[in-house]
Parts: C-alpha cells; structure tokens; sequence
C-alpha cells in the first residue's frame, strides 16, 4: 500500500503544475479596475466644448482601464461610457479621445520620467515611468504628437518614439491599442499605470478655458489658466483613497515657476486589498490541498 501511495505522488504532483499552467495559460488579465461615472469634469469644474461634435454625454468619461496579454501583444483597453460619434472620419473609428498610459515598471521612485505629453501634469516621482503610451484616433493627423510607444532615454535623460507600433481599434464604447511585447516587455504584477483622458485636438489635449466654446471645453480655475498649470485632463484613474478633483487641484499657482498638479500611478498594489492574492497563488494553494486531501483519503483508507 505504501507503494500505492508513493506512486500516487508523482501522479498529484502533475496533477498540480496541470492546474497551475492552465491557470497561467488562461489567465491573461494582469491589472484592471472600473472608475466611478459622472466624474468626467476634470477637477470637478471642467465642461466639455458646445460644438454638435462634443454632444455625446460620457465620451470623456472613463468606466473601466484593463490591461491584459495575448500571446504577442500587451493589450490595453479604456471603456467609456461611450465613445461618441466618430463626427472628423477618423482612422480607428473614434475621433474625440485621447489616452496616455505612463507605465512604471521599475517601481523605484525617481527613476524615470516625471513628464506628460503636454496635459499639463506631473507624474508623481514615486511612479516616474519608463514607457509612455499615447493613444489618438488616427494615424495620420498627429504631429506634433504622434500616436506610439515612448521609452523613456535614462542615458540621454531623454525620450526615444517608435512610431507606429500600436495597433488601435475600438469595440463596445472601447479603444483598444496592442503593443507589442517585444517593445515594452511582459507586464508583472508590479506594473504601475498614470492612466488619463481627455478631448483630443490634433494630436495633443484640447484648450480648456473659463467658458467653454465651440472647439474649447470650459471651467478652467482663473489662476491656473493664468499661470499656465490648468490640467487638460478629463477624466483620470486615481489610486484608491484618492480623489479626482483633489489630485487634479493640486497645483501650485504661487510656486515659482508655478507647478502643474501631481497625479499617480494605480497597481495591483494600489486596489488590492492586502488579503487579496494573485490567481496563480490561489492555485497552486489550491492544488496542495486538492493534493494534501488526497494522499490523506489514500493513507485513511490504507488503514
Ligand atoms: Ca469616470
Ligand atoms: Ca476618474
């Protein structure tokens, strides 16, 4: 009978690393969170322009940010609680969106870049990025900001573009953009992502100013937009225990040089509740005690 057993163990072993590696084979998400709706203002103020083509409630209005993996892509999803019309014909099927992820994959704090691509916003040192991605409705009509992957230069403290290389679509009031992985690397549950929206004009943020018009959104702060620190963004994912409006407020107009507000990275690390353990965790605990009750049942019954 100890034979028996002793024969099982290798049997259960497999039985385990075969539950793991389907888990890991199947499991693709690597970091998601919703956003809470009506909280497309900006720091609570912001109005979008009064133009036919801004006439769609919600398009600046971030639900839900997923970041998952298919066998060569990293892929990136920003649902909205809708995308509009695509009024100006734009190449991917949306016009009105614009997305930046700032990714911090080393997690150390100030290594990296601090910058945006003109929102006016400062990422937090503490999650100074490596990669930028930024995401725009047509592949033709960007410069002076085009659509793609930047990696952040730390020999040259400068930033290097490789244009061209998301792949962008939208589907059910989504955009999808896939990078390669062989570009920015295979996210790790460490990953932190400086995640905004707001309207695109051209391949940058559109002006925000006191009242808004046909073509600029409106409820920009007087001192800020003086000083030049008024945030562009609409809509953000902010870390939980943050508050969109606060973040996006937190300028500075009487510094010298005024400063733009600081905004921050979500993670795994930010949403989970400490108890919360990864899905490949929970299997392999799984599996040893599928295991563990098993050779138990085999010894009981022996006896
Ligand atoms: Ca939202
Ligand atoms: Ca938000």
């Amino acid at each position: 009978m100890k034979k028996m057993i002793l024969a099982a163990v290798p049997l259960i072993l497999l039985l385990v690393l075969s539950t793991i590696s389907f888990v890991s084979a199947t499991s693709k998400v690597v970091f998601e969170m919703g956003d809470p709706v009506g909280d497309d203002n900006g720091p609570g103020t912001y109005v979008y322009p009064t133009g036919d083509d801004f006439a769609s409630p919600g398009a600046f209005d971030f639900t839900h940010f997923k970041v998952s993996t298919d066998e060569n892509y990293v892929v990136f999803e920003f649902t909205y609680v809708t995308l509009g019309d695509n009024p100006w014909g734009a190449g991917y099927g949306f016009s009105l969106q614009y997305q930046h992820v700032y990714i911090d994959k080393d997690r150390k704090s100030g290594s990296g870049s601090e910058n945006t691509y003109g929102a006016n916003l400062r990422v937090d040192p503490a999650d100074a990025w490596e990669v930028a991605l930024v995401i725009g409705p047509d592949p033709t009509w960007n410069p002076p900001g085009p659509n793609g992957v930047y990696v952040y230069d730390f020999a040259r403290d400068n930033m290097t573009t490789y244009h061209g290389s998301i792949m962008i679509e939208n589907k059910d009031n989504s955009v999808i953009a896939k990078v390669p992985i062989t570009e920015i690397g295979e996210p790790t549950d460490e990953w932190a992502y400086t995640v905004i929206t707001g309207p695109w004009d051209t391949g940058h943020f559109r002006a925000v100013g006191i009242e808004p018009d046909t073509w600029t959104c409106g409820g920009a702060n007087t001192d800020a937009l003086a000083s030049g620190v008024a945030p562009l963004a609409f809509d953000i994912l902010v870390p939980k225990g943050m508050d969109q409006a606060t973040v996006l407020k937190s300028y500075d107009v009487d510094a010298t040089p005024p400063t733009f507000a600081t905004v921050h990275a979500v993670s795994l690390a930010t949403e989970a509740p400490a108890s919360q353990l990864p899905l490949s965790t929970l299997a392999i605990i799984g599996g040893v005690i599928v295991a563990i009750i098993v050779v138990a049942t085999v010894i009981v019954k022996r006896r």
